[in-house]
């Protein structure tokens, strides 16, 4: 017999990212074979009607595990039980947008969604955080929720991971899956630190076999620093550029695999994902920054003690400062 279905809300349902989640969700891929599911999906006014239609499809698929779906506009609907909540709905930067203009758009939007979720949902509720700025929306939404334990919210930068190891395993031609242990460390933005210090391309670590693909050690490094970095800190202008508009897909994949691996365990494979800081690494507590993860018991746990070399602590320490900035701003606004 099939346990109990498990409510998921997504917001932003109704846009590119959602049509991307939803169909994934309903088939399994999210929460395994075995988990039926009931999706909530959370719009605002003008996008309910893409919702409400992705809802129709959802329906002709008769996907087993999915055990019904509901469309609202308003949160506290769109939570009430939710065990878990993508937060995917954000305010878009426009045009001659300042960054703090941007932060206090979506500090109206995840303020009142923490509120919400506070009131609404599960006990055991989990929050992903897609929608950008990501790290500095889960921080927002955290505080709109004192009820719910800070460590419950996290931000997606899995898209940045694993365009990072499919980056690094291009350039090694090795198959993905033989790369382990690769790092995204900061801000979900271009003051990320993509990290292969600590990785291993089938079992060996990932520098030597640079040194020998590009002739040396100080000519990886380079690679490194010229080529891999800007490239996996870029790559989203770079889907823009060429598919004209935003990455949806890989996105969409990147929330699940985020999400399956938080709630069904990572086997003590290390990923990346935003979490509440506690201090780890020098990052300033409560800040939400990306780290070497593994899932277990249901949470991510920071993987500690691993050396950082001073150009990976500067860059590490310039990400950082950027999360403070964007939280000393969202501060002065009163939306913590
Ligand atoms: P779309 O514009 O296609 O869809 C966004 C949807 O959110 C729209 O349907 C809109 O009506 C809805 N929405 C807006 N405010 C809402 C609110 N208050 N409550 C509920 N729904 C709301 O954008 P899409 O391409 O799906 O991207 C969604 C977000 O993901 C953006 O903020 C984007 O920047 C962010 N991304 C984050 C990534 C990450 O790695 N963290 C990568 C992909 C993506 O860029």
């Amino acid at each position: 017999m099939h346990p109990a279905p498990t409510t998921v809300t997504i917001t932003g349902a109704g846009g590119q990212i959602g049509y991307a989640l939803l169909f994934r969700i309903a088939a399994g891929e999210m929460l395994g074979p075995d988990r039926p599911v009931r999706l909530r999906l959370l719009e605002i006014p003008q996008g309910v009607k893409a919702a409400e239609g992705a809802a129709l499809e959802l329906q002709d698929c008769a996907f087993p595990l999915l055990a019904g779906v509901e469309v609202s506009d308003d949160p506290r609907v769109g939570f009430d039980g939710a065990d878990l909540a993508l937060l995917v709905g954000a305010r878009p930067r426009t045009a001659g947008m300042e960054r703090a203009d941007l932060l206090a758009a979506n500090a109206g939007i995840f303020g009142p969604q923490g509120a919400a979720l506070n009131e609404v949902a599960a006990d055991g509720i989990r929050v992903l955080t897609v929608g950008n700025p990501a790290n500095t929306n889960a921080l927002i939404a955290a505080a709109g929720a004192p009820g719910i334990p800070r460590d419950r919210f996290t931000a997606l930068t899995r898209l940045d991971h694993d365009r990072a190891v499919a980056q690094l395993a291009a350039a090694l031609d090795a198959p993905v899956a033989d790369i382990a242990g690769v790092a995204i460390w900061g801000n979900h933005s271009a003051t990320q630190f993509a990290d292969v210090a600590h990785a291993s391309v089938a079992g060996r670590p990932a520098l030597d076999a640079l040194a020998d693909r590009f002739g040396g050690a100080d000519a990886a490094s380079a690679w490194l620093d010229d080529v891999f970095l800007p490239r996996v800190a870029q790559r989203g202008a770079e889907i823009i550029s060429v598919r004209g508009s935003s990455s949806a897909a890989s996105a969409a994949n990147a929330a699940i695999a985020h999400v399956r691996d938080q709630v069904l365990g990572t086997g003590g494979r290390r990923v990346s994902a935003a979490v509440v800081s506690t201090g780890q690494y020098g990052v300033p507590e409560g800040l939400v920054c990306s780290f070497p993860v593994v899932g277990e018991s249901g949470d991510y746990r920071v993987v500690e003690g691993l050396d950082l070399d001073e150009r990976a602590r500067a860059r590490l320490d310039a990400s950082v400062a950027e999360l403070v900035a964007e939280r000393e701003t969202v501060r002065s606004l009163g939306a913590l």
